[in-house]
């Protein structure tokens, strides 16, 4: 009887020995990506100190007019960078916390938005470069419970989020913190830090607060923003660091391939492009285009270069086409509204997802390529029956897919259901379409059925 004891007791610390040094699984679970591969429209929003400037301070105007010319990137309009870009004094700005009050926030509206918009996903930066968490931090002050305000936004947003079922991540500057001593700041002739200077920042407040965004919000992800001149100090090594926090603390959470954008590894769950990138070709893996709806992504008053939603819905099937996805960004007000011009290209985008998101969620790329430029193919199978849609971005006479008519059962407009003509051309199939199709100018789409997948 002793010896069983004994044996147990030797079976139990022998297990537990392993398990501690047992190394963490970086490796993404394939299982995960599967929502994000499906529902490809997401929304991103900027909001933070910066937004009560919105893109100016004192009387200087963040636009390509003011010098800025010492930053190697030309985006001038970001307002979000304008701490660094109008160099204002470190405490000027960190005291713009006692003015933080967006009195007129509404998680449930904005998150009714995002629903209506037809968007599976939100995305919110709960920190950007200046170092300020939007939400009750226990790891740093520099937060939002430190403002007249005093309301944890993710929280609320959180939430909305689950009460209307839209999947949520956070945005989290993980290599630049202007507000930490030690955090990086984008460039070495601003302020120069030392390895190990970075390393208190890395271990004393980045590596904390993502820990206790998982803990205590669950995020479905995590978005991490590097854009390729941070190798010094986001090494390989500290990569692999932060997946492993994420990974240990949560079944569920993707990360995006800007956790090093230019050295992502194989460990991330979905590849990002660079801002406002809409890639030509097909890429393997799961990825994402995120956008601005005008050039800066936080609030700025006076860019008034609004993109028209149509330009949105096309990016949307662009990247569906490509196997990739699309997260449009709004910059809230300093009151906690969104622009008017932002809610009233949510509803367009809205409205076309309404009637043709059937090409869009849960739809996959198709191996056929057409000559014409703005047409872009999907398609997805239904109860057993595979549709092919196609996707026209600008007015068009006729096109020929390089298929033979057999392939396709019957084609119909997918918004109104009105039978459109195949005619059987050499090898191909020609549509040739009514002029009317195209009154409106947003996108059309055709819905085919096929005798395959293409
Ligand atoms: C980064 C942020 O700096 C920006 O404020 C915003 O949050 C955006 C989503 O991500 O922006 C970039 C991205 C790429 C480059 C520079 C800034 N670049 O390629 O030089």
């Amino acid at each position: 009887m002793r010896k069983t004891i004994v044996l147990y007791l030797l079976t139990i610390l022998l297990s537990a020995g392993i398990n501690a040094q047992k190394p963490v699984d970086l490796s993404p679970n394939p299982k995960n990506i599967e929502w994000f591969n499906k529902d490809r429209f997401g929304i991103f929003v900027h909001f933070g100190l910066y937004s009560i400037l919105g893109g100016s301070y004192e009387g200087t105007i963040l636009s390509p007019d003011i010098d800025t010319t010492k930053f190697p990137h030309s985006r001038t309009w970001y307002a979000e960078w304008i701490q660094m870009k109008l160099n204002i004094p470190r405490k000027d700005y960190q005291d713009l916390a006692k003015s933080f009050n967006p009195v007129n926030f509404n998680a449930d509206e904005w998150i009714r938005e995002v629903k209506n918009a037809g968007a599976k996903y939100f995305i919110i930066t709960a920190k950007h470069h200046d170092g300020f968490a939007l939400w009750n931090s226990k790891v740093s002050d520099f937060n939002i419970m430190h403002t007249p305000f005093k309301r944890d936004i993710l929280a609320e947003l959180v939430a909305a989020c689950k009460k209307y079922g839209i999947k949520y991540g956070f945005y989290y500057s993980h290599w630049q913190d202007w507000e930490d001593p030690n955090g990086a700041v984008p460039y070495d002739f601003i302020e120069k830090r030392s390895s190990e200077a970075f390393e208190k920042y890395w271990q004393g407040k980045c590596l904390p607060q993502v820990k206790e965004l998982i803990q205590k919000f669950d995020p479905d992800l995590l978005w991490f923003d590097t854009w390729g001149t941070e190798g010094q100090h986001i090494t390989p090594k500290r990569r692999d660091e932060l997946i492993a926090l994420v990974r240990a603390n949560s079944k569920k959470c993707l990360i995006n391939g800007r956790i090093a954008y230019a050295n992502p590894g194989e460990n991330v769950d979905f590849l990002e492009m660079g801002d406002n990138e809409f890639p030509k070709e097909k890429i393997g893996k799961a990825w994402e285009t995120s956008g601005t709806m005008q050039n800066s992504w936080g609030w700025h008053a006076y860019d008034f270069n609004w993109k028209p939603a149509k330009e949105f819905i096309a990016n949307l099937i662009g990247n569906a086409s490509k196997g990739g996805n699309y997260a449009l960004n709004i910059g809230p007000k300093p009151d906690g509204t969104l622009p008017v011009p932002a809610i009233a290209r949510l509803r367009e985008m809205g409205a076309w997802n309404f009637a043709n998101g059937e090409a869009v969620f849960g739809a996959s790329p198709v191996s056929l390529t057409l000559s014409e430029k703005d047409v872009y193919l999907t398609q997805k199978s239904i109860e057993g029956i595979n549709y092919v849609y196609i996707n026209i971005i600008k007015p068009l006479d006729k096109i020929t897919i390089p298929t033979d008519i057999a392939t396709f059962k019957d084609c119909v407009v997918l918004e109104t259901g009105m039978p459109v003509k195949l005619v059987a051309d050499g090898t191909g199939t020609l549509i040739v379409f009514p002029k009317s199709l195209f009154k409106d100018c947003s996108p059309v789409t055709l819905k085919l059925r096929t005798t395959d997948k293409l």
